[in-house]
C-alpha cells in the first residue's frame, strides 16, 4: 500500500473544503497513478481524522515517526555531527532524555548576547484565538529567532537536527527564555490543545508540536529546574546542557506537564526548540 503523507493528507482536506466532491478527488487521484485501493485508505483516513475520532481508550492516535535521539544499546555519547554530546538521563514514559555538554560556553554566551536587546515579556500562543498574548503563568522575558538567522544559530539548528533525528526545517525559531528572580513558567503542554478553536489555525504552520528541547544557557544561584510533575522529575538547570522530551498526541496521556521552577537567585536563561510534524513554515 503507498504510505498516506501529510502533503497527500492535507491536499485531500483543502480539496473537500474547496468544495470538491470525493468522486471528483477519486478521479484526480486515479488519474495521477494513485492504486483505488490506496485512494480509499487516504480518502477513509481523512474522514476520520476530520471527524475526530479517538483510539480504542477515548484517547488521541498517536504518531510513530517521532523525534529523537537513537539510544540503541544505550550509549553514553551521541555524535550530533560537529560535537560528542553525553546522554545524562533517560525515562521511557514520557520519554525524556537529558543531554550534557550539547552547547559550548561560547555558544550559549553568543546566544544571550544576541537576544538581550530583543526581550521582551513573553507571549504564548493563544489556543483560543489562533494569536498571542501575554500570559501570567509565564513571567519570563523571551525572544524568536527566525530560524538559521545568524552563524550559531544555524550551527545549534544544524546540530539539534542531527541529534533528535528531525528534519531542521520542521523545527520552530529557536525561543530564547531570560528568568529574573521569582520568575516562573508554571506547568503546561507543549501541543496545541486540539479542543481550542484558535489551534487549526495555528497547526496550518506545521501542524502540531511533537518534542521540546529545551537547552540551558545559564544557570541561576538556585532555583529554575525544569520540572515535570507528573512524574516527579526535576531537571537542573546547568548551562551547556538540555532537556529533550516528546509527545506523540496531543493529550495528557502522554504525561508530558512540564514547568519551569521559580528561579530564587541569579538569572536563568534557556533556549527552547520546539519540533513539529512537517515543515514549519
Ligand atoms: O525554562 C524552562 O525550564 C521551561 C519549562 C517549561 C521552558 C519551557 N517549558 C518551554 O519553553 O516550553
Ligand atoms: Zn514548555
Amino acid at each position: 500500500m503507498q504510505p498516506i503523507s501529510p502533503e497527500l493528507r492535507e491536499w485531500i482536506v483543502a480539496q473537500l473544503a474547496a468544495g470538491h466532491s470525493v468522486p471528483a478527488l477519486r478521479q484526480s487521484m486515479h488519474a495521477a497513478g494513485w492504486r483505488d485501493d490506496a485512494t480509499d485508505a487516504a480518502l477513509a483516513e481523512v474522514e476520520r481524522a476530520t471527524r475526530g475520532d479517538a483510539g480504542a481508550g477515548g484517547e488521541a492516535p498517536a504518531r510513530t515517526d517521532m523525534p529523537g535521539p537513537n539510544l540503541e544499546n544505550s550509549p553514553l555519547y551521541l555524535d550530533a555531527g560537529d560535537r560528542r554530546v553525553q546522554v545524562v538521563q533517560t525515562v521511557k514514559h514520557p520519554r525524556i532524555v537529558v543531554f550534557g555538554n550539547l552547547l559550548s560556553a561560547d555558544e550559549c554566551e553568543a546566544l544571550i548576547a544576541a537576544a538581550r536587546q530583543r526581550l521582551s515579556r513573553s507571549l504564548t500562543v493563544e489556543t483560543k484565538t489562533g494569536g498571542e498574548t501575554l500570559n501570567v503563568d509565564r513571567t519570563s522575558d523571551g525572544m524568536f529567532f527566525e530560524r538559521g538567522e545568524n552563524e550559531v544559530v544555524q550551527r545549534i539548528e544544524a546540530r539539534i537536527a542531527t541529534l533528535l533525528n528531525w528534519p531542521l526545517d520542521f523545527g520552530e525559531g529557536l525561543q530564547i527564555l531570560r528568568y529574573s528572580p521569582g520568575a516562573q513558567y508554571r506547568p503546561h503542554y507543549d501541543y496545541f490543545d486540539p479542543k481550542e478553536p484558535g489551534t487549526p489555525t495555528i497547526l496550518r504552520r506545521g501542524g502540531q508540536r511533537v518534542g521540546t528541547l529545551v537547552m540551558y544557557l545559564q544557570e541561576p544561584q538556585q532555583g529554575g529546574a525544569t520540572t515535570f510533575p507528573d512524574i516527579g522529575l526535576e531537571v537542573a538547570p546547568v548551562r551547556g546542557s538540555a532537556v529533550f522530551f516528546s509527545y506523540d498526541r496531543a493529550d495528557p496521556a502522554t504525561r508530558t506537564l512540564h514547568g519551569g521552577a521559580p528561579v530564587l537567585a541569579g538569572e536563568k536563561w534557556v533556549a527552547t526548540k520546539w519540533l513539529r510534524e512537517r515543515t514549519f513554515t
